[in-house]
């Protein structure tokens, strides 16, 4: 079929809005029709060519939701009618990492996916002229239609609205999941948040859904304060506004330092800040944010000797075919709020705006709706 998408054909570029060729699903894979895409800022980092996996000509986005058009051979789960959200970390439930509790980087088809290929090696996408596109992340969500392992799609309810439920596919999961899959936040806990941008408003609601006392914003945005204000943050830091040592504040802000820290900026240095303000003998920083190829963080090991506890989260630590219905259900039910962070709504022909408002500061979501 031909169907309408945003190619990034080279590194750095704006995307180009062109028709393509997309071929029908392979056995254990499925079509769907993508009704609705956030952009999340690890797009933004792979077509800037800060990604070490980012390859070229390939159709980015990973935070979608869509309807099952056609299923290939052998696919059991889904049906053609489905909701569905494309999931950038699949369930297959039968490699060793599914197997293991610990974990949800599931690695059934992660060297393909890595190589912006389907689970055979192919990619379904190519330009008129015959030059293959590249998957990403397993979802290329910048296009109305795209094919995706049937492990890749967590089948959600009929009367979700995709505008919204497209953000579960990675922010909502990521900065909610952070708090309680990964961190495991105890009630009346405090925490510091980095970063208060799509990501980072979903750790401080997770943070108010976890019942912690104190949820401390730090962003160099103060526009952000008003929406993180909404979601439970109960104090801000700008540190620009901070005479003298960052660290030395958000310690004493926290009285001593912070049960849990989250970094979700993608800065090494901010990631350095986050884990010398977690406090002293108990204090955790969990990672989020995505840093540019050969960036590198640092800090005393006796920070870490000295009890302090370092770690990373992907997708929220969610087991999405499992966990993103729930999730989905929690935002239909009231218990989580979506819709004030998505600021704009736009249409394809516009995605590169969606990218100018993210560099200017000025949405906490874009969301392109087809
Ligand atoms: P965003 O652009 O919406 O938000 C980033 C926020 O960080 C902005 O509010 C910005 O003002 C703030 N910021 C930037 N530099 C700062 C600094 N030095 N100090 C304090 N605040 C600073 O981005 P997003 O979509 O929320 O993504 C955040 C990060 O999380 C990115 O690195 C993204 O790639 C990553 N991410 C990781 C996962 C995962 O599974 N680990 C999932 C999604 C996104
Ligand atoms: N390709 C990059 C790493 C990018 C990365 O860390 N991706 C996160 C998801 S970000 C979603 O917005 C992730 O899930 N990583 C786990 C994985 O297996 O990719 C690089 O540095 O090479
Ligand atoms: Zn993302
Ligand atoms: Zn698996």
């Amino acid at each position: 079929m031909i169907t309408r998408a945003a190619v990034a054909l080279e590194a750095g570029k704006p995307l180009v809005v062109m028709d393509v060729n997309l071929e029908g699903p392979k056995a254990g894979e499925v079509l769907i029709e993508v009704k609705a895409t956030g952009l999340c800022h690890t797009d933004e980092f792979t077509r800037s060519g800060d990604d070490p996996e980012g390859a070229f000509p390939a159709i980015l986005g990973h935070e979608g939701a869509g309807i099952v058009i056609e299923v290939g051979e052998g696919v059991t789960s889904l049906e053609v009618g489905d909701h569905v959200i494309p999931l950038y970390t699949p369930e297959c439930r039968e490699c060793e990492y599914c197997l293991n509790p610990k974990t949800n980087l599931c690695q059934k088809i992660r060297a393909t996916q890595g190589a912006g290929v389907m689970p055979d090696g192919t990619t379904r996408f190519s330009m008129m002229d015959g030059t293959p596109i590249l998957h990403y992340m397993g979802c290329s969500t910048f296009a109305n239609h795209t094919v995706m392992p049937e492990i890749a799609l967590a089948k959600v309810r009929k009367d979700a609205p995709f505008d919204k439920i497209c953000y579960i596919g990675c922010g909502v999961t990521t900065g909610i999941g952070a708090v309680i899959n990964t961190a495991k936040v105890e009630i009346g806990s405090t925490a510091i948040v980095f970063g208060l941008g799509g990501i980072g408003l979903n750790v401080v609601q997770g943070l108010r859904l976890a019942g912690a006392d104190q949820i401390v914003g730090v962003d160099l945005n103060d526009s952000k304060v008003e929406m993180a204000t909404k979601f439970g943050m109960t104090d801000f830091v700008n540190p620009n506004d901070v005479d003298g040592d960052l660290v030395e504040h958000l310690v004493n802000v926290t009285g001593g330092g912070a049960d849990y820290t989250f970094d979700a900026t993608g800065n090494v240095n901010v990631m350095r800040t986050a884990l010398e303000s977690a406090h002293k003998g108990w204090g955790e920083s969990v990672i989020i944010g995505v840093a540019p190829a050969g960036a590198e963080i640092s800090t005393r090991p006796f920070q870490l000797v000295t009890g302090r506890v370092w770690r990373g989260t992907a997708f929220g630590g969610a087991s999405g075919r499992t966990d993103v219905p729930k999730i989905v259900d929690w935002y239909m039910d009231g218990k989580i709020e979506i819709d004030p962070m998505i600021t704009h709504k736009l249409s394809l022909d516009e995605i590169n705006e969606g990218f100018e408002l993210m560099h200017q500061g000025k949405s906490i979501r874009a969301v392109v709706e087809f």
